[in-house]
């Protein structure tokens, strides 16, 4: 059935587990993921970027993924909107029958943060929509950024607790050291789970959103790089960090590297074994599964949100 994020977080906030939230672009993508929320009886978030509109078209979207709600009534999905740019882009989402958006400010001031989110929030609300925001920077933290430009991408918990109070929005992503894409780390992968405490002391009924949260699974990146892909040096945060995290108030994962590099490894196998292979469903269906293989293994080894329906 069709959810807000807000029922999910309830329950994930008082069992300590978190939700895995699932960049949408295809219908494969779509169908791996919910095939593996359905075997694992877990509820799941399907979110689409700009990005993702814009190449698959919405109307497509909402069609395809009403057709996996219709096939699996039991699983609780909800339909997010990921990195809004904009109050247009939030609206549009809203109105085509998106449960909950994101309103992405933090590539502006403090100030200008709120007040978007709060424009995004009014009109959502209005609607029944739940707002999920973002504070801090999440670009890579490099090795040759020096320690106070640093610091200074990490959510402060002090403006944390503030803008929740000031917009009103009912998730928070934080900036705890990870990063969108295939490379996280230049070295060791550290995250600030200091942050992540004082902030969940600050806000403790704020439900809080990982970005950039991928694994980089070390055996999907070989498997790429084994059938001709280029990946050297990838590095994602690694599972036991993912599970301390959703174990620590985080409620929210969200994952896109990893599927594609799932969906990758599986067409770039296929085709390279077999070079006489030209009908698409014989690539795309290892795809696929390959997909909803790693979903699994998340809800159920990683974020503990198998058997959560
Ligand atoms: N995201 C995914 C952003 C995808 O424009 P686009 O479709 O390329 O945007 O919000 C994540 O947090 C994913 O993190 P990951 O890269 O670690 O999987
Ligand atoms: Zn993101």
């Amino acid at each position: 059935m069709l959810v807000t994020t807000k029922e999910m977080f309830e329950k994930a906030m008082k069992e300590k587990y978190a939700i895995g939230a699932f960049n949408v672009n295809n219908m494969e993508i779509i169908q791996g993921i919910v095939d593996a929320a359905a075997e694992c009886k877990s509820p799941v978030i399907l979110q689409a970027s700009a990005g993702a509109i814009k190449y698959a078209r919405i109307g497509y979207l909402m069609k395809m993924i009403e057709a996996a709600v219709e096939e699996h009534p039991e699983i609780p999905m909800a339909i997010h909107l990921d990195h809004g740019p904009d109050f247009e882009t939030a609206k549009m989402c809203i109105d085509n029958g998106f449960t909950s958006v994101m309103i992405d400010g933090s590539k502006y001031d403090f100030e200008e943060n709120v007040r978007l989110t709060k424009q995004v929030v009014d009109y959502a609300h209005s609607k029944g929509v739940v707002v999920e925001a973002e504070l801090g920077k999440l670009a890579g933290v490099e090795d040759d950024v020096n320690v106070d430009a640093k610091d200074a991408m990490y959510t402060d918990p002090a403006q944390a607790e503030e803008f929740v109070k000031r917009t009103g929005c009912d998730s928070l992503a934080i900036a705890i050291g990870t990063s969108h894409g295939a490379y996280k780390f230049k070295g060791e992968a550290k995250l600030r789970f200091d942050i992540l405490k004082e902030v969940k002391e600050r806000i403790p009924n704020t439900p809080i959103v990982l970005h950039g949260a991928s694994t980089v699974i070390p055996e999907l990146v070989d498997t790429c790089n084994k059938y001709g892909g280029s990946l050297p040096g990838a590095k994602g945060v690694p599972d036991e960090m993912l599970h301390e995290a959703s174990i620590s108030g985080v409620s929210k994962i969200n994952v896109d590297t990893d599927l594609r590099l799932a969906m990758t490894a599986g067409i770039r196998k296929e085709l390279v074994e077999d070079p006489s292979v030209f009908d698409p469903r014989k690539y795309l269906g290892p795809a696929r599964e390959l997909i909803k293989e790693t979903v699994e293994h998340k809800m159920r080894d990683v974020f503990g949100s198998s058997n959560k329906i």
